[in-house]
């Protein structure tokens, strides 16, 4: 079994000493939202952990996970942004032995959000998004939504995305207009 310090030092040696910095941030931020919102600690706490273990990843590496391990093809046109969360769940399951479909879960869709999530895969896609390093516009929005209602807060950083994403002129990866249409079309 894995303790908490070695796995902080296998994820440190995946990545930059900024990204670790963040990684860190979404744990501490992961556990207030956990603890507001009555998730199990413990697991947010290992979900934002293990959440970027493969952004850094050679997408080359990447690609073949994806391919041979039968994850969604699409996802290599998309590159590492959109299989970082997949493929970083295969490593959590693999690597680091986690079997709770929920955390798998909240890892492989922090990036995209889910059609439907957990409330473990809420609190992981809102903490990434709103960790205390995030300085972007909006960023005091989407704070002030996760502190009334995680749904709220979910629903705001998946519609501000894609308008993100339309400005700079990026390909949108379709699992990400699914799941826009998914919680536009439960918005009452
Ligand atoms: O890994 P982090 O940087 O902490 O955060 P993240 O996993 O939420 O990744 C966010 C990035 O992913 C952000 O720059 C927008 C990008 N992204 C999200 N959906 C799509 C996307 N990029 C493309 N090209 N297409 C998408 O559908
Ligand atoms: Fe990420
Ligand atoms: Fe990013
Ligand atoms: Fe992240």
């Amino acid at each position: 079994d894995w303790t908490r310090k070695a796995i902080l030092a296998e994820v440190e040696k995946q990545m930059k000493p900024s990204r670790f910095q963040h990684v860190l941030r979404v744990e501490a931020c992961s556990i207030e939202l956990a603890e507001k919102y009555g998730a199990s600690v413990e697991a947010c706490s290992l979900a934002a952990l293990l959440h970027d273990f493969s952004k850094e990843h050679d997408a080359k590496i990447m690609k073949e996970i994806v391919l041979s391990q039968g994850m969604d093809s699409e996802m290599t046109g998309y590159g590492s942004e959109i299989m970082h969360g997949p493929v970083g769940a295969y490593y959590a399951e693999t690597v680091f032995g986690i079997t709770d479909e929920a955390i798998l879960d909240a890892i492989r869709q922090h990036t995209i959000g889910g059609e439907t999530m957990s409330l473990i895969g809420k609190v992981l896609f809102i903490a990434d998004y709103i960790e205390s390093g995030r300085t972007f516009k909006g960023v005091d929005e989407a704070r002030r939504l996760a502190g009334i209602s995680l749904d709220e807060a979910a629903y705001f950083k998946i519609e501000k995305t894609i308008i993100h994403l339309v400005k700079k002129e990026l390909p949108i990866y379709p699992g990400t207009i699914y799941v826009y249409n998914s919680w536009i079309q439960r918005k009452v």
